[in-house]
């Protein structure tokens, strides 16, 4: 371990903890508090300060809807450095919304689950962290529960996002059938993004419309889930977002355990588990492409492309281990190689596949922490190993930066570090690896 990185790693952690309690994603670019963000924070965190680790996670899901649901932006502050901002999103159009917290009306990956039970395996004191989860687990299980019964119309075990936004993997080239789609209006509005980062590394003009047009059908039905279902020209089922909530659901299934009791809730939850994981891998697993894809919800048809969300799975231990090895086979046939890090967020080998822009193409610390986590559990130990040196690699040669370029520095090119610097994930997730 590189004794200096770590140290700034902290830095940066610590620097971008605020007084009310959460952790900013990024100065300037993104001033308030994010669901997945949070999660992957709380991991750091857990390292060498608990008590911050328990703040973030006590605030986020302080946060939490009368419904279970958790917001993907949690606006603490008036800041209008970013946009959209609380004014836009109005999240008190729900009946049920927060009256504590403004906030968006859309959700992130839920990662609160199993970023609990890290909490518990990396805290020393594990009565002590223990406690901490017995006060907070129950508002996971409630955001399960909101997911199951209203994101699920078909009762497939397979739940829904309705923006991209709630994908995290904001402006994949996944989601460009689906903007083919639609023909939202020329928004008047002024970005605040591309005052902090390169606008070519940012998504266009023409895709925030999209993004804003999905809110406002959202907003004219106040939020209601059933109306969203019904309306929403975006409805997608993600392979990303369904394996952070089965990976999270088992980490409830075994922390109850721990705590005692509650066998009903377990009882519940493997209940979701075999429906949902039956479901996955009959209905995103595309066996000619050797990965996992998206199914769009609203036009009925898979989304035939591969993004590291594909891999995703491994880490919820949703394949089996014949699947698996599929899986990895695709991962370095398309997105390996000795000119590449692993793993780029969008196949490599598609025209629509860019290096520079955002989840296009670059790496991103997030996503490597997973895959390197489930390569491991299968026991895929040298392309585990190689994720987790790629990703250390990346940081100790770039810096902290919110995504990296792919491509190795063969002198023509000069990959770098690319979005937000001093991103907390980046920092949290190179703690957790090097410990
Ligand atoms: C990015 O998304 C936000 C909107 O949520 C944005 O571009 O303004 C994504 O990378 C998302 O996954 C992440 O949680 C967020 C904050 O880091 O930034």
């Amino acid at each position: 371990m590189k004794q200096e990185l770590y140290k700034k790693a902290i830095a940066v952690l610590d620097a971008n903890f605020q007084d009310g309690g959460f952790t900013i994603p990024s100065a300037g670019l993104y001033p308030f508090q994010w669901k997945w963000d949070s999660g992957f924070i709380a991991i750091g965190f857990a390292h060498y300060d608990v008590e911050k680790a328990k703040t973030e996670m006590r605030t986020l899901l302080d946060s939490q809807w009368g419904n279970g649901f958790i917001p993907h932006i949690v606006f603490h502050t008036d800041n209008d450095s970013y946009f959209p901002g609380a004014d836009f999103h109005q999240s008190e159009l729900h009946p049920l919304s927060s009256k504590k917290y403004r906030s968006t009306g859309m959700t992130q990956p839920p990662v609160s689950g199993f970023v609990l039970q890290e909490m518990h395996r990396i805290a020393e004191d594990k009565n002590d962290m223990l406690n901490f989860i017995k006060e907070e687990i129950d508002k996971v299980f409630d955001n399960h529960v909101y997911f199951y019964e209203n994101r699920d119309p078909k009762d497939e075990g397979l739940v829904y996002i309705y923006h991209n936004w709630e994908s995290g993997t904001d402006n994949s080239p996944v989601w460009d059938d689906i903007w083919d789609t639609m023909n939202p209006p020329e928004y008047n509005f002024v970005r605040k993004d591309t005052t902090h980062v390169d606008a070519s590394q940012r998504p266009s003009k023409r895709e925030y419309d999209h993004y804003l047009y999905i809110i406002d059908i959202a907003k004219q039905n106040n939020y209601d889930d059933g109306k969203i279902a019904e309306l929403s020209p975006f409805l997608v089922q993600d392979p990303l977002f369904n394996a952070m909530l089965i990976k999270s659901n088992q980490a409830l299934i075994e922390l109850y355990e721990l705590i005692g009791g509650n066998e009903d809730k377990i009882k519940t939850l493997l209940q979701w588990q075999a429906k949902s994981i039956a479901s996955f891998n009959e209905k995103l697993f595309d066996v000619e492409l050797g990965a996992y894809v998206h199914y769009d919800l609203r036009n009925e048809k898979a989304i035939r492309h591969i993004t590291s969300s594909s891999f995703s799975p491994l880490f919820a231990n949703i394949p089996s281990p014949e699947r698996a090895k599929v899986l990895v086979n695709t991962m370095m046939d398309k997105f390996g190689g000795d000119d590449r890090y692993l793993c780029a967020s969008f196949d490599p080998t598609n025209d629509r596949f860019n290096p520079r822009k955002y989840w296009r193409g670059p790496v991103w610390i997030n996503m490597n922490w997973m895959l390197f986590l489930g390569l491991k559990n299968y026991d895929f130990s040298n392309v585990a190993e190689q994720m987790k040196k790629d990703s250390i690699e990346l940081i100790e040669r770039y810096g902290f930066y919110e995504y990296f370029d792919c491509r190795k520095d063969t002198g023509n090119e000069k990959p770098t570090g690319y979005g937000g610097n001093n991103f907390s994930w980046s920092a949290a997730l190179y703690i957790d690896m090097v410990n």
